[in-house]
């Protein structure tokens, strides 16, 4: 038997983009890094190759042999480390560039790609480019979206820890859905009837009175039959709720604080990456708030429009709504309040001066709905009589009622789409974009 012992310290020396670009050039040193062969330029003489790493492109410069050995190793997607001369290079993208003395193979692939992944656009119908997502995704474009979502994911978390924000994992295979409707996916879960999880909002409440103020963010499921550009039937859903509140304006100012310190989260560390995506982050200090029934007239009014639905919001009407925001009050965001009691799910609280609408909202962002949110049932009896004003059955919710029998403080929380904020970030018109292997109807894979 052969033993080692972990030490923690570093094995890996090769050095990253920072340790690179933090070298002194006039130093001339020689330095070692590795990378993906992203492409080659071949200028006669000598080639640049262009390597794809940790934090983005390192362009290297080699001198050609004209071997056979040499031609197979300068082939993108290998996988290269690469010694020589760290030099400064105003015209490369960090400034510096590496004359390369030494280049190592340490991995070919077998075939080549079915498209090349170095152009700057991928020429590509959407469906196409899902299909061959793990080699579509190596394409500098597409792989800093998810960089985006990356960043304001961090963002996000970071901002609800300074707020006293406890992280949270809860069970996605549940006993019972929590946002009604049809799009619930069934599953048989060793002969007893399950479900997956619509968003975690029965355990989020029900961690209220344990850590007061708790987040997630994780996927979710809808059993949406529908193919459209804005649902997804797997999304991720970034959760929080709140102890304490006293309306909900303070989960909407909550949320309007997280946006806030998301964007200069992402302008401070990820300049590069909305830069690559030509992505303008919105400034704002205020986002307008408007109540449901008068934003449905705004519209009415302003576009001549007769009011279909009266207890919710077309995609048009919100597309509309955005667009009058803009217009009138510069605004990217808005948030609709007092959504009609029947279409907001059991744990909504009711306006208890227009009994018809709940304290609930949604975030509209660039026209489209963002986040769902608002105040939640807390007393007991209220919440078993709305349950069954639903069409629940109250013994179905066991252990989520155990929340208002031994009892919370008034709460409230919200759940947003991050799929949906990124798409509208990068003006996509397709959801599935902005997801990084999207589940839809007809799609398991890749
Ligand atoms: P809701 O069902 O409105 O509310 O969902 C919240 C947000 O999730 C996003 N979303 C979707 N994104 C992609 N594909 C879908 N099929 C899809 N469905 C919803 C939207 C939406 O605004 N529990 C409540 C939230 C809460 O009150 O805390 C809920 O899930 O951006």
């Amino acid at each position: 038997m052969q033993m080692v012992n972990a030490t923690g310290e570093r094995t890996i020396t090769d050095l990253s983009i920072d340790e690179l670009r933090a070298i002194d050039t006039n130093e001339k040193r020689t330095v070692t890094t590795h990378g993906i062969i992203h492409n080659v330029r071949d200028m006669g003489d000598f080639a640049f190759v262009i390597i794809r790493k940790i934090g983005g492109l390192v362009q290297c410069v080699y001198t050609m042999q004209d071997t056979e050995e040499e031609r197979r190793i300068l082939s993108e997607e290998n996988s290269v480390r690469v010694t020589g001369e760290l030099r400064a290079e105003e015209r490369a993208v960090n400034g510096f560039e590496i004359a390369v003395e030494n280049i190592e193979l340490l991995s070919e692939p077998k075939e080549e790609l079915p498209l090349s992944v170095s152009k700057r656009k991928l020429n590509i119908a959407l469906e196409n480019e899902i299909e061959i997502r793990p080699v579509t995704l190596r394409n500098e474009q597409r792989r800093n979206v998810f960089k985006l979502q990356e960043g304001i994911v961090r963002g996000f978390r970071r901002y609800l820890e300074d707020n006293g924000f406890t992280e949270i994992f809860s069970p996605k295979i549940i006993a019972a859905g929590a946002e009604g409707g049809a799009n619930i996916f069934k599953l048989d879960y060793f002969g007893k009837k399950a479900f997956l999880a619509q968003s975690p909002q029965t355990y989020k409440q029900t961690l209220i009175p344990v850590y007061e103020r708790v987040f997630e963010i994780a996927p979710v499921f809808r059993a949406e039959k529908h193919d459209t550009a804005r649902h997804l039937n797997e999304y991720v859903s970034v959760d929080f709720e709140m102890g304490f509140i006293n309306s909900f304006y303070d989960v909407i100012n909550m949320e309007t604080g997280m946006i806030k310190y998301c964007f200069d989260y992402l302008r401070e560390n990820y300049a590069l990456v909305l830069k690559k995506l030509n992505c303008e982050l919105p400034v704002f200090d205020t986002i307008p708030c408007v109540k449901f029934r008068d934003a449905k007239e705004m519209v009415a009014k302003k576009y001549s429009r007769k009011i279909k639905d009266p207890y919710d919001l077309e995609p048009e009407e919100e597309r509309l709504i955005g667009e009058l925001f803009k217009e009138d009050y510069n605004s990217d965001f808005v948030f609709v309040t007092h959504y009609p009691v029947k279409k907001r799910p059991f744990y909504a609280m009711d306006d208890p001066e227009d009994p018809k609408y709940t304290l609930s909202f949604d975030l509209l962002f660039r026209g489209m709905e963002i986040t769902t949110g608002g105040q939640r049932i807390h007393d007991y009896d209220e919440q078993v009589k709305k349950m069954i004003f639903k069409g629940l059955y109250p013994e179905d919710f066991e252990s989520y009622l155990m929340l208002h029998k031994y009892g919370v403080p008034p709460h409230g929380g919200l759940g947003m789409g991050l799929e949906r904020l990124v798409m509208k970030l990068l003006d996509e018109k397709n959801i599935r974009s902005t997801s990084m292997f999207p589940r839809d109807t007809t799609r398991l894979n890749p």
